[in-house]
């Protein structure tokens, strides 16, 4: 295992429902540390563009309307495996699925509105912190 940066999404929902400041508990608390971080407001286009991959799935535009409903926290995490680690935390994709614990089990309505983001992969980790992020924008923990 090594330290890795993975990209985390608070989504319109979680953010509406004044969570942020406990869900980041959720990643503190396993060991991820926020290094990077803003509140944004996405554009149509740059939510279009953030999950071009799904572009044909019937999802796809309804995923766009709810990403640009209102603010959400993007945020770059830090730590030991982090982009499985995050993904754990997450829990599954639709919150009738995930565990109770997960930041989806416990704070997800819906598989549309399922509170959070991450990275899937090492490849999306990198292109999707680079999405939001310029090199100078990401910090160093000190410890
Ligand atoms: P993930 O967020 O767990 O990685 P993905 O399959 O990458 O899940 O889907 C991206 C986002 O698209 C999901 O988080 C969810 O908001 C939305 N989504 C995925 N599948 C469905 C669906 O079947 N109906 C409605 N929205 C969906
Ligand atoms: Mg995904």
């Amino acid at each position: 295992m090594a330290i890795e940066q993975t990209l985390s999404i608070i989504k319109p929902d979680a953010v509406g429902q004044n969570q942020i400041g406990n869900i980041i508990e959720y990643f503190e608390r396993d060991g991820l540390s926020v290094v990077a971080a803003k509140m944004l407001h996405l554009t149509q286009e740059q939510a279009v563009k953030f999950y071009e991959i799904h572009q044909q799935r019937p999802f796809f535009k309804d995923l766009v309307t709810f990403m640009t409903s209102g603010p959400v926290l993007v945020m770059v995490l830090e730590g030991e495996d982090a982009i499985a680690k995050n993904r754990k935390i997450m829990g599954a994709t639709d919150p009738a699925k995930a565990e109770k614990g997960t930041i989806r089990g416990d704070f997800a309505t819906s598989i549309d509105q399922n509170a959070v983001h991450g990275s899937d992969s090492k490849e999306t980790a990198k292109v999707e912190i680079a999405f939001f992020f310029k090199p100078f924008e990401i910090t160093k923990r000190v410890q």
